[in-house]
């Protein structure tokens, strides 16, 4: 007899679309995929491609930088990426990281962090809800480990930084492996005290190192860090700024010498690094980094760090794209950081860490892949469909006339499918998309607009605010009330794509919309599209 399995029911609680092994949205009633159909080899991600390549002579891709797929990268590489949901955009639709906060101790100052509330180098400002022993944070990665089947990476990203502290850092992952031997190891660091561990790193199979690079002329750094401990002894101004580029510079010569993935974060700083990450990303490119991910600084009064008391502005989502857009053929760029706490547990974007403090772990864990293996079958076959839709749509817009480009933002819980009402929405992803593809660019955070039931003007405006620059917002569900405002600020929204892949509902909209179908049937869309910053127009 089949046995019958939804994602749903393996990923924990909230309503979310499911598809059939044959990619349509199944009754939202009765969602469910059988696990003997995925017991048939005749479905990969490389048979769908095949098929569809043969339809079409056309080569138009649909993603670049970080969405990058298996045909674009070494075997090994993407061995090692695949199922990393930071170092492949792809990835991150399906699969989650953990953080441990083990390692709170820094040896640099940042004018951008407050220890008091977190690691700003790999976290959002929020404090980390407790710092944990090896022994706490191994007990809590196997109870994490058995509920949350999409965990694929630990990382340990601070408090503090990773390899000053390196070891509460290698305790954990020593003994994290010994129970589960397939999570991915990740580590996140300011590169001070990086070339004393390398050959740890690689010895412990750490495949993955984050290290955060803000500057490449020294001068620049002063403006960013006070000071730096090294040798025993506080370094300040150009010489701690000097101290740490030589390091960091060592420290990414000695993870490319060892195929150790590398990625590097940049916080982008207006007015005093943001011209020069330019510059930064030549010279990591050069020097092997894998990926480039800018962030913009986070900075306000409350969080009580140098910049945020000095009034120190973040970028603007347009400035932050723009920089991106100018960077586009320099090292590969990641554009899906959330900026995650240090203690985070989840899809990126999601923050279940506090289903998991230590009060709810148990004293015995034990650890049950049954569910992680399981999920794991069912994403195969997801992202091999996924992967079909993503290329059928480059296909499909290939074949329009010359148009323009537009952003889209879609409302997700995850699986690469328009599947989230507008106001249940913490973040939107948004999409650039023109006849030369469709491109994940990035994230708008915002504060939900439904709460209780009842939606809230204020959120709304600070929604609308949050998307400037976009066209039109794909979600699952849509009030009357809410998409009028919308509408009135230049910006469409609908629901009509619900729980479609997010890449075939942004084509099918923008065929739609510029292609040879008319938009007619969008209540006020020709006024929006009239009112749209991109100051777009219908095609006739
Ligand atoms: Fe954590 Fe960082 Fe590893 Fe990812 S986060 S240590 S590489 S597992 Fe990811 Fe979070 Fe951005 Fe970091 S979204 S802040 S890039
Ligand atoms: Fe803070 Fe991380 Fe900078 Fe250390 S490296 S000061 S923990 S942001």
């Amino acid at each position: 007899m089949a046995q019958l399995i939804s994602l749903e029911s393996l990923t924990g609680p909230g309503p979310m679309a499911s598809v059939n092994v044959q990619g349509r949205v199944a009754n939202a009633a009765a969602p469910m995929v059988a696990l003997d159909a995925l017991a048939a080899p005749a479905v990969t991600s490389e048979a769908m491609r095949m098929a569809l390549s043969s339809k079409s002579g056309c080569e138009s891709t649909s993603s670049c930088g970080s969405s990058d797929t298996k045909d674009d990268m070494p075997a090994e590489i993407w061995e090692k990426v695949k199922d990393h949901p930071c170092y492949s955009e792809e990835a991150h639709h399906y699969f989650a990281r953990m953080h441990v906060a083990v390692a709170p101790a820094c040896n640099i100052q940042c004018n951008y962090c407050n220890r008091k509330y977190d690691c700003a180098n790999e976290s959002r400002p929020g404090v980390v809800s407790e710092k944990l022993t090896p022994e706490q944070a191994v007990r809590k990665v196997i109870a994490v480990a058995s509920e949350v089947p999409q965990l694929s990476v630990l990382g340990i990203a601070g408090p503090g930084d990773a390899c000053y502290d390196f070891k509460k850092t290698k305790a954990t992952f020593d003994n994290v492996v010994k129970h589960i031997p397939d999570v991915k190891l990740c580590i996140s660091t300011n590169g001070l005290a990086l070339p004393d561990h390398v050959d740890e790193i690689a010895k412990m199979n750490i495949d993955h190192v984050t290290l955060t690079i803000n500057m490449v002329d020294p001068e620049v750094g002063t403006k960013i860090y006070p000071w730096i401990y090294y040798k025993n002894k506080r370094w300040t101004g150009l010489e701690a700024s000097k101290i740490l580029h030589e390091r960091q510079m060592q420290g990414l010569e000695m993870l490319t010498e060892r195929k150790i993935l590398c990625k590097v974060n940049s916080v982008m700083i207006p007015g005093i690094n943001d011209e020069h990450l330019v510059e930064v990303n030549a010279v990591v490119k050069k020097k092997g980094a894998f990926l480039h991910n800018i962030m913009p600084l986070i900075s306000a009064a409350e969080h009580g760090t140098y910049f945020g008391l000095q009034g120190q502005r973040g970028p603007r989502a347009m400035e932050l794209k723009a920089l991106q857009d100018k960077l586009s053929q320099g090292t590969k760029l990641m554009r899906h950081c959330r900026q995650c706490r240090a203690d985070a547990v989840g899809l990126l974007g999601e923050d279940r860490g506090q289903e998991f403090t230590m009060d709810q772990v148990p004293d015995e864990v034990s650890y049950d892949p049954a569910k992680r293996e399981k999920y794991r079958e069912l994403v195969a076959v997801e992202r091999g469909e996924h992967v079909a839709t993503r290329e059928a749509a480059g296909k499909q817009l290939a074949g329009l006339a010359a148009g323009t480009s537009v952003l889209v933002a879609i409302a997700t819980k995850g699986n690469g499918r328009i599947n989230q009402h507008f106001g249940h929405a913490t973040e939107f992803q948004v999409y650039e998309v023109s006849p030369k593809g469709v491109q994940f660019i990035g994230h708008r955070k915002v504060d939900e607009y439904c709460k209780g039931g009842w939606g809230e003007d204020a959120s709304l405006e600070g929604v609308i605010a949050a998307l400037e620059g976009v066209t039109v917002v794909l979600c699952a569900k849509i009030g009357d009330c809410p998409k009028e405002s919308l509408t009135a600020a230049g910006i469409l929204a609908t629901d009509t794509y619900a729980h479609e892949w997010i890449e075939a509902g942004i084509v099918a909209w923008y065929e739609a919309t510029y292609g040879t179908a008319p938009l007619a049937q969008m209540p006020g869309a020709a006024q929006a599209l009239a009112a749209s910053p991109a100051g777009v127009s219908l095609a006739t």
